[in-house]
């Protein structure tokens, strides 16, 4: 965290050190900040899903360059807490951005306005300097992109968003080296060859709940939650995955479970195939799904989950 005044200006001492900070990513929900983080750092690390409410956590991804080391922290989007779950959400978002260097504000083009006094609200929180992007522009017209970099440029009282589209790749090199400016000169923090700092368990819960989530409809995808039972690296065969899908009333159970177990088999294959790819090794997965009644709103429970 930096103690000194925000200010929109990039470090100008130049060192023999390389450049090595923290960005934040946030926004509201489904505006792209984890298909962004993935795209900076080359890896499916964060999950993603065309659902919104997908990040629940802090994901911390670590991209080394010849000059510099950028530490990025994916966040759940930005939105009104009806639960103690997004209230802890609200406090990793809120954890990330005191961390950061600098704060890197993702716009959906395609959705502006979207509950932009929550934006606003966030914004005024900022005790870092507040970059900003216009993502998805391959979802609007060229013309179109201009008049919206001066609305939100007049409505948040930011510099120009630079217009990327994480999903194409396109403008991220030129946001990248814009971010870059911001960090202070220093000694790396990681070696070189880590991206990630979380347990490979973790991401192989994600995955599981990417799955899910995915597979899934209407509010079920956010009464679930996957919890790892056994992780078991076995010599000369298959890693032996045991995950639990808590889901918080009967009802859900059977719909997760799905008819003669179809929906659960389809969620599995899927997920199996995302972490035989994260674990590169063939992997036995073993899913169950139980009842944790309102473990959205139980504070014992969000903390077993690691929510707390
Ligand atoms: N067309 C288009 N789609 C995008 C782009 N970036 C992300 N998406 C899609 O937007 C959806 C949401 O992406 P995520 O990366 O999960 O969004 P997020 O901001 O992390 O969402 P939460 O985790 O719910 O806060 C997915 O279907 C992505 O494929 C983009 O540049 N263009
Ligand atoms: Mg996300």
């Amino acid at each position: 965290m930096s103690s000194e005044q925000p200010t929109n200006s990039p470090p100008t001492s130049a060192s023999e050190l390389p450049r090595v900070g923290y960005v934040a990513l946030a926004g509201r929900p489904n505006a792209g900040k984890s298909t962004l983080f993935n795209a900076f750092l080359g890896q499916r690390l964060s999950i993603v899903t065309s659902k919104p409410q997908t990040t629940r956590g802090r994901i911390l991804g670590i991209l080394t360059r010849p000059q510099s080391q950028i530490i990025f922290l994916d966040t759940p989007g930005l939105l009104d807490a009806d639960y103690k779950l997004h209230r802890t959400m609200e406090n990793q978002i809120d954890q990330a951005a005191r961390q950061a260097d600098i704060i890197l504000l993702l716009v959906d083009a395609s959705r502006p306005k979207d509950r932009d006094v929550l934006i606003k609200r966030f914004l005024k929180r900022a005790q870092v300097p507040v970059l900003a992007t216009l993502n998805k522009i391959d979802l609007v017209k060229p013309a179109q992109i201009t008049p919206l970099q001066q609305s939100l440029e007049n409505e948040f009282g930011i510099e120009k968003p630079i217009p990327v589209s994480a999903l194409r790749g396109d403008g991220l090199d030129d946001l990248l080296s814009q971010l870059e400016a911001y960090l202070p000169y220093g000694p790396k923090l990681y070696p070189d060859d880590m991206v990630a700092e979380q347990p490979e368990r973790f991401f192989v819960a994600e995955l599981i709940r990417e799955a899910a989530f995915e597979h899934l409809e209407d509010e079920l995808p956010y009464a679930i939650n996957v919890h790892i039972e056994e992780f078991r690296e076995q010599e000369g065969r298959k890693t032996y995955i045991n995950a639990i899908i808590y889901v918080e009333r009967e009802s859900q159970k059977g719909i997760v479970i799905g008819k003669k177990g179809k929906n659960l088999h389809s969620i599995g294959r899927k997920a199996r195939a995302g972490v035989e790819e994260l674990l590169e090794a063939p992997v036995f997965l073993e899913l169950w799904v139980k009842v944790r009644s309102d473990w959205r709103n139980t504070d014992r429970d969000l903390r077993e989950f690691g929510y707390l």
